[in-house]
Formats: C-alpha cells, sequence, structure tokens
C-alpha cells in the first residue's frame, strides 16, 4: 500500500535503512529509472512500445527466467495461458466485473507482485503489453504500482491520459480522432452530458469529474475485493468499513451538490421498483462500440448469466435479518456479532463483497452484482451485444445518476446498522480538561469553476513514423478558493495531551429550507479533516489549511510532466522529489468545498476533539500534518474510532453531544461565483 509523508516517515525509515536515497531504491533500479519505465510501459497502451529499451525486452525477456518469491508459480502459470492461447484477445473491451477478465488481470498483477527485482518487474511489463488484452494490462499494472515494495516511489500517470476514452464523452474523441488524421492540433471543449432538459445535467460535473473518477478508481484499487490474504503479504485493515465510507461520503457529497443547484437529494433505487431515470452516456470504448443507454422509467429485469431480481431481493433480506439479529453466520454456522463498533466493517466486506466475506455462499455480493444488474438493463439478454454498462467500470460508474441511487441504498443497509447500535454516552465522548472555544474562518468560502485542459494523444492510433500533434479536451471542474481554519482550544489539564481533531460540515437546510434535524444531518456530514496534535497547557490556537485536509490529495501531474521529470532526473543522475503524489487516494483537494450557492449556502460545521492517545493506532501522529486517511504502513489504519465517530452512531438527544466541551458548532456559507 502506498504511504502518504507521515506513514512513510515514521514506517519506511525502518523499513528501508536509507529511505529516499537514489541507490538504495529496492529491486536494483533508482526511483528515477522505475518512474521511467512505469511511464513509457503505460505510454500509447494501444500501439507500440515507443522507448528502445522497454521494446527490445518484450522481445528478449523471457518471464521464466525472472526472480520471483513465488518460486516462479505466477510466471509459469500465466505462461501456460498465454501459449495455450486461452488470454483475451487484444483490442477488446475489459470489465473488472468480468470473471474471467479480471482473473487473467491478476494472473499478470501476481507475477508483478512476486517479482523480486526490477528487471523482472519491468522485464514481465514489456514482454506482457505486447501478448495480453491492453485493458487487463492496465489494471495489473495500476494494480501491481500501487500494491509492491518495489515501486512504492513511483507516481502512477492520471489514468484520464493513459485510457481517456473512459473519462471524456466520444463527441471529444471523435474530435481527437479528426484532428489525428488530419494532422491538426486541437483542443476539445468538452462539455458534460445531457440536455437542459435534464434536471440531472445541473450536476454532472460532479459525476463525470476526471478527478473525482480517478478518485474512484484509486479506491478500489488500493483496497480491492479480490484482495486475498492467503497470497498477499499482509491483510488490508477495516476494508469493508473503508468501503462503506468512501461510498458513503460521494453519496452525501452528491446530496449536497445536489441541494446547491436546487435538486432534492437522491431517492434510493431499488429492486421492485421503476428506475425512474434513463441515462444516455455519450461515451464510447476504446475497442467495443458505444456504452448502452438505459431509458427513462423502466423495470429491473433479470439479467442473463448474472442474477435475477429476486435473487437480489433474497440476499438484501439475508443481510438485513443479520442486521436485525445482530450477527452473522459463518460458513461453518459460526455467530459473527456485528452489534459493535467494528460490526460495520464485516457488513462492508459482505455487501461489497469481498473475499473477507465470512460467508459469500450465503450472503452473495450485492454491491458488485447489482453494479453490473443495473449496468446491463439496457440489454439485459444480450439480444444487441452491447458491451459492458458504465456502471461495470470503476472508471465511469458515477457518470450515471442511477449509481448515486444504487449507492443510496446500500448506504440505507449501512445506517440500519449503525442505528442499531447504542448511542454515544456523555462518558463516552467528554475528553477531560478541553474544550473547544471557537473556529474561524480566515476567509469568505467560494467555489468556482476552472477550465482545466489534458491531453488526449494516448486516446488515437498512430505509428511511429508520423509525428504527435497536439491534441488536448478542456473540461470546467469545480474548485474553491484556498481557506486556514482556526480552532481555539482550551487545555485545563497540568499536562500536554494528545488531541484528535475531526470537522465534518453538513448542509444546514434541504431543499424546501427546512432545516435538518441533528440526527439526519449528522448521518449527511461531509468529513472535511482529521488531524492529530499535541495540546499544551492553556489557550492553543491551532491553524489548518485546506490544502493540508487528510481527506483531498492534490492533482496529479500531467503524463507529460511525469515522463519530463523522470528524464530530467536520469539525464542529471538527480533525485526525483514527487512525494506529494505518492499516494493518489483521497477526493481532489478541489472537491474538499461542495459547490456553494450565488447567494450563499448554508452549512453547519462541527469540530469535535477527541483524546488523541487513546485514537491513535499508529505512534508520532502529531509530528506530522499529513496522514492518510485510508491507511497507513501495511494497512494499518490511523485511528482506532470508526470513520465518522462520533457522528456514526444515532443521536437522540442533541444535548449529549453537544454538551460536552469538546465538541463546538458554528454555520457558514459557501459562495459560488459564476462566470469566473
Ligand atoms: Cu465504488
Amino acid at each position: 500500500m502506498k504511504l502518504l509523508v507521515l506513514c512513510a516517515l515514521v514506517a519506511a525509515a525502518a523499513a528501508w535503512p536509507n529511505f529516499g536515497m537514489m541507490a538504495d531504491s529496492p529491486g536494483g533500479a533508482s526511483d528515477a529509472q522505475k518512474q521511467h519505465d512505469v511511464n513509457n510501459i503505460l505510454w500509447k497502451i494501444y500501439g507500440e512500445i515507443r522507448d528502445p529499451h522497454l521494446k527490445e525486452l518484450s522481445q528478449t525477456f523471457d518471464p521464466l527466467s525472472g526472480h520471483y518469491d513465488d518460486g516462479g508459480v505466477s510466471a509459469r502459470r500465466l505462461m501456460k495461458e498465454l501459449n495455450d492461447e486461452r488470454l483475451l484477445e487484444q483490442k477488446h473491451w475489459f470489465s473488472l466485473f468480468n470473471t474471467r477478465q479480471r482473473q487473467e488481470a491478476l494472473m499478470l498483477y501476481d507475477v508483478l507482485e512476486h517479482s523480486t527485482d526490477w528487471d523482472t518487474f519491468a522485464g514481465n511489463a514489456a514482454f506482457f503489453r505486447v501478448r495480453m488484452n491492453e485493458g487487463e494490462f492496465v489494471y495489473a499494472i495500476y494494480a501491481a504500482v500501487v500494491h509492491s515494495h518495489l515501486t512504492e516511489h513511483v507516481v502512477l500517470p492520471p489514468l484520464y491520459e493513459v485510457t481517456p476514452h473512459l473519462f471524456t464523452n466520444s463527441g471529444a474523441i471523435q474530435a481527437a480522432y479528426k484532428a489525428k488524421m488530419t494532422q491538426t492540433a486541437v483542443t476539445i471543449k468538452s462539455q458534460f452530458t445531457g440536455s437542459k432538459s435534464n434536471p440531472e445535467q445541473r450536476v454532472a460535473y460532479f459525476g463525470e469529474d476526471i478527478g473525482m473518477n480517478t478518485h474512484h478508481v484509486t479506491w478500489h484499487l488500493e483496497f480491492p475485493f479480490w484482495w486475498d490474504d492467503a497470497h498477499e503479504d499482509h491483510h488490508i485493515d477495516r476494508k469493508g468499513e473503508s468501503f462503506f465510507w468512501v461510498h458513503h461520503q460521494l453519496t452525501v457529497r452528491f446530496d449536497a451538490e445536489r441541494l446547491s443547484n436546487y435538486l432534492d437529494p437522491v431517492d434510493e433505487l431499488h429492486w421492485d421498483d421503476v428506475i425512474y431515470e434513463g441515462f444516455a452516456p455519450h461515451t464510447m470504448y476504446k475497442y467495443g462500440g458505444y456504452f448502452p443507454s438505459r431509458p427513462d422509467n423502466v423495470n429491473f429485469e433479470d439479467v442473463d448469466g448474472v442474477a435475477r431480481v429476486r435473487d437480489m431481493l433474497i440476499l438484501e433480506s439475508r443481510i438485513r435479518d443479520a442486521i436485525a439479529h445482530g450477527y452473522f453466520t459463518g460458513r461453518d454456522g459460526s455467530v459473527i456479532s456485528i452489534r459493535d463498533a467494528h460490526g460495520i466493517d464485516i457488513l462492508g466486506d459482505v455487501i461489497e463483497s469481498s473475499t473477507y466475506s465470512p460467508n459469500p455462499e450465503y450472503y452473495g455480493s450485492l454491491h458488485n452484482t447489482a453494479h453490473v444488474m443495473l449496468g446491463r438493463q439496457g440489454d439485459p439478454h444480450g439480444k444487441f451485444a452491447l458491451p459492458p454498462g458504465v456502471l461495470e467500470h470503476f472508471e465511469t460508474a458515477t457518470r450515471d445518476p442511477a449509481f448515486f441511487r444504487l449507492h443510496k441504498y446500500m448506504d440505507n443497509i449501512f445506517r440500519e446498522h449503525k442505528d442499531s447500535l447504542t448511542p454515544y454516552t456523555k462518558e463516552d465522548l467528554e475528553f477531560s480538561g478541553v474544550s473547544v472555544e471557537g473556529i474561524t474562518f480566515s476567509n469568505r468560502l467560494e467555489t468556482h469553476f476552472e477550465e482545466f485542459e489534458y491531453s488526449l494523444v494516448n486516446a488515437v492510433d498512430d505509428t511511429t513514423e508520423v509525428a504527435d500533434v497536439p491534441i488536448s479536451a478542456k473540461v470546467d471542474r469545480l474548485t474553491h478558493n484556498d481557506f486556514t481554519l482556526k480552532i481555539d482550544i482550551t487545555n485545563n489539564n497540568d499536562h500536554d495531551v494528545l488531541a484528535t481533531v475531526r470537522i465534518f460540515a453538513w448542509p444546514k437546510y434541504d431543499n424546501n429550507h427546512v432545516e435538518f434535524s441533528f440526527n439526519e444531518g449528522r448521518w449527511n456530514a461531509i468529513e472535511m479533516d482529521k488531524f492529530w496534535v499535541k495540546l499544551g497547557g492553556g489557550s492553543n490556537h491551532i491553524t489548518r489549511s485546506s490544502k493540508l485536509s487528510a481527506v483531498t490529495v492534490p492533482d496529479v501531474p500531467s503524463f507529460h510532466s511525469l515522463i519530463e521529470k523522470a528524464e530530467e532526473a536520469l539525464a542529471s543522475g538527480s533525485e526525483l522529489h514527487l512525494e506529494e503524489y505518492h499516494s493518489s487516494l483521497g477526493l481532489p483537494n478541489r472537491f474538499l468545498l461542495p459547490k456553494g450557492k450565488t447567494e450563499g449556502m448554508d452549512f453547519h460545521v462541527v469540530v469535535f476533539v477527541s483524546d488523541g492517545a487513546k485514537d491513535g493506532a499508529v505512534a508520532g501522529l502529531h509530528e506530522s500534518t499529513t496522514f492518510n486517511h485510508y491507511g497507513c504502513e501495511d494497512g494499518k489504519y490511523p485511528d482506532k474510532q470508526p470513520h465518522g465517530y462520533p457522528l456514526d452512531r444515532r443521536v437522540d438527544d442533541e444535548r449529549i453531544i453537544s454538551g460536552v466541551s469538546n465538541f463546538f458548532s458554528t454555520d457558514v456559507k459557501v459562495f459560488h461565483i459564476e462566470g469566473q
């Protein structure tokens, strides 16, 4: 698992004695060399390898002669599949939800993950790039770079510049082909999908945001449902709970965006109800034609070879029974209690389902099957031989507003569980001697749309003989002005204390300007930040920049700049400094604030300061300004409290929580500036 700065400093220092030193990057190659090779193996993925060294490796490397920590088992297995001509052809779509295609991609992932030196890793990458399906190949490379120890300091190029088809609309892609054919440089202004007669288009900027989609893909790469401890070197801590939380946050953020666009929050989708909203993706595969559409007001149909609608209802009722009972039943009939703080983790494993699910034969895999069911509603019986729907790729899933309805449905199941737990008591919540006196924002909070340009050169076909012409897409994307939050905290203890600062915000009013109750608001709370500090005796004035938010990451550098940086470092023998981007796990920082309104959108902001000595699962958290919101070295999550604490449980009496001195709340307006 990749790390952010803090975990890297704390843990990697022990693991790699010469951490950061170029010559000692594990596997016999420098970070710059690895970055260079990863860049070049992903460059123009649908054409020939351009880098002469990698090209040669693709012809000369023998996977069976590499160095592995599994005795070469994975390499022999994949080579047998290749030689038996069982692997998916090139120039064909790939979907991770297709079982056979996923297995093939993971066979390559295994080969790379078990490679013990860089020559073996890069050799395999080059060899299989020219022999395997491009989609499977890209997935395997991304997963391997995320998880392999050899590539801890490699920054993956932005996926929207590697496989642009999955991130932009077909109009832009066709314009890109035309530009290539006519050798004319072009910048294509890309519009959001839909029309003015579709109110959903008002929030298309959220579901179609390339950074948000990258966040979604990255989360699923870091916390894969296929991750099997039996074959990997570590267990991923609280994976099921993280699955709940990352999707819960997408759900509540989408609802906040809807409110600022005068739309109601989404209703859940249900198997025995009509799917009211259709969707026309206007998006195409590189190979496989257009993504299928779905008209308005269709009933869910059984999908041949996937599931029947009634199977989904049965799975749902088994899971909801377990929530009502407070326990799941394991494969061997054992009772697995979930009525405690960590029950959510098991519930998440079950719903997704991941290999951590205690009984997938019985509880099924609600989430993954639901994605395929919904994705196929345009051609449920395969009559028209359409390729998979947008819901069947993490890159494209959120383009369809039904994604959020589907996730609202699952979120409500999670809520049913969370609501079955006893509310926190005053004693649970108190932090003796510590009180939050006030919070202030350094400036007015403002959002606006900015133009962003990214390259489409990797979308089009070309040959080595014809030079590239610059082809790029320009999109509008939401962003905000930076701000600093000042928090005044008094520590009346006669000693320093470690504190965890948790900041949330929720829309104050619904679409009819009715104020949300505390209990409703807290379930819709957007997590804004979480960090650890040491509080001295007396008054403490903490400042926290919006740029440091633990739930966000900076924009990944463009593919082109990654190529330039690696080449410069190689040519000059200097170190490559890309630390800021080592983990791209988090929402784009641009998305920290939900869109405001011209006249100001009211948010309720809450700050909760809890005992850091009790909460911290990793030492030294307060010594850094950043920590990885989703995980840490060997997958350990740094916070012992559940995600969303203390707003994760129902609040029957608001006075309990607002009565503790370490809790503080205020209102703030977010303004949207038009036409900037
Ligand atoms: Cu997801």
